[in-house]
């Protein structure tokens, strides 16, 4: 008798059908859209991979073997997303991190009814070193009249995001994305280049084990955010003291935290008022995933989610993980209280 071990494994093709047969109002524009992220991030997955290796093949002035001026990765990656999304007739413009204003569609190309907002390889100053990078996104509904998109569609408060991810360039690739219908994430298999369910319905823990923050920016922190630090480090309140994990590569901050429970913090200080991180590139696609993994994210003084644009490249403190510990946070920072 003839025994079958092979399980059977869902790729994240397979998945998207799967929840787009959810919608039977739905187009598969959404759907597309998600296949051709899925596309840029094995792409730029082999690129990352390759990043040490680039070197020894290149020339000491930074040329490859071919003789073509290298780019650096964090270039090139924006350059690939581009490439892979702006022809397929889903979008109607985009906005990347990496570029100073919108991204139009090119005329030769059919728009479609979603706008893009990515930070192609967040982190990029960790390439050098071989830690974890990633790759963060972000789609919203087009809402401006006309065919091509405009900045109406791009500044819209992250509530309104109808998907959102982030790909994490680890000691594997994941890929962990949202439709508002729980956060899933995949893990990709090199051997037949396909991202495969590995992390169903992720659920982040109330309480967090973990606290990621830079605290070299100590001195200039706010008294509220210090007395916030002595509540997660058991020093006050009943909390209780949390493990201090800080990459300084936003997505692997995140997804630990996101497995493990935890806290990121990166607050306003009074050398960056408004701290460090992007509202559209960074700080709206992960608060969306962590909400839909049960936790929270907060400006400090409201939801991320709720946050009105008004920039492209606008600029927000952020408190984001385990639920009691961001309301925790959202306690503190306003003085209401500062028990737990
Ligand atoms: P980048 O978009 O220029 O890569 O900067 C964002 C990165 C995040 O990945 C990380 O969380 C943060 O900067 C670390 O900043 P700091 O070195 O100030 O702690
Ligand atoms: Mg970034």
């Amino acid at each position: 008798m003839v025994t079958h071990t092979t399980t059977s494994v869902v790729t994240i093709e397979r998945f998207i059908i799967e929840q787009e047969r959810l919608h039977p109002e739905a187009s598969g524009e959404l759907s597309g859209l998600l296949y051709d992220l899925a596309l840029a991030a094995k792409m730029i997955a082999s690129k990352v991979r390759m990043a040490g290796i680039a070197d020894i093949l290149g020339a000491t002035d930074h040329e490859n073997v071919q003789g073509e001026v290298q780019q650096k990765l964090d270039v090139i990656s924006n350059e690939i997303m581009i490439k892979a999304l702006d022809h397929g007739g889903r979008l109607c413009c985009m906005a990347s991190e990496e570029e100073p204003d919108m991204i139009p569609i090119p005329e030769k190309f059919k728009t479609g009814n979603y706008a893009l907002l990515f930070d192609p390889l967040d982190g990029s100053s960790n390439i050098d070193v071989n830690v974890p990078v990633g790759t963060i996104f972000s789609i919203v509904r087009k809402i401006s009249p006309g065919k091509r998109g405009t900045m109406e569609d791009l500044l819209q408060p992250g509530r309104r995001q109808v998907a959102a991810g982030y790909v994490i360039y680890g000691s594997s690739t994941m890929l962990v994305y949202s439709t508002g219908q729980g956060a899933h994430g995949f893990t990709l298999d090199p051997s037949i280049g396909e991202f495969l369910l590995s992390h169903p319905n992720i659920r982040t823990p109330d309480r967090g084990k973990f606290l990621s923050v830079n605290d070299a920016y100590e001195a200039v922190w706010t008294d509220e955010v210090k007395t916030l630090m002595r509540h997660y480090r058991g020093l006050e309140g009943d909390r209780g003291a949390m493990n201090v994990r800080y990459v300084g590569s936003l997505v692997a901050d995140f997804h630990r935290n996101l497995l493990g429970g935890g806290v990121f913090v990166y607050p306003s200080n009074g050398k960056s008022p408004r701290g460090k991180l992007r509202l559209l590139y960074e700080a709206n696609p992960l608060a969306f995933i962590c909400e839909q993994a049960g936790g929270k994210a907060s400006d400090g003084t409201q939801r991320i989610l709720d946050v009105n644009p008004t920039e492209l490249h606008q600029r927000t403190p952020l408190y984001m993980g385990s639920k009691l510990d961001v309301e925790l946070a959202d306690r503190v920072l306003s003085g209401i209280a500062t028990a737990v």
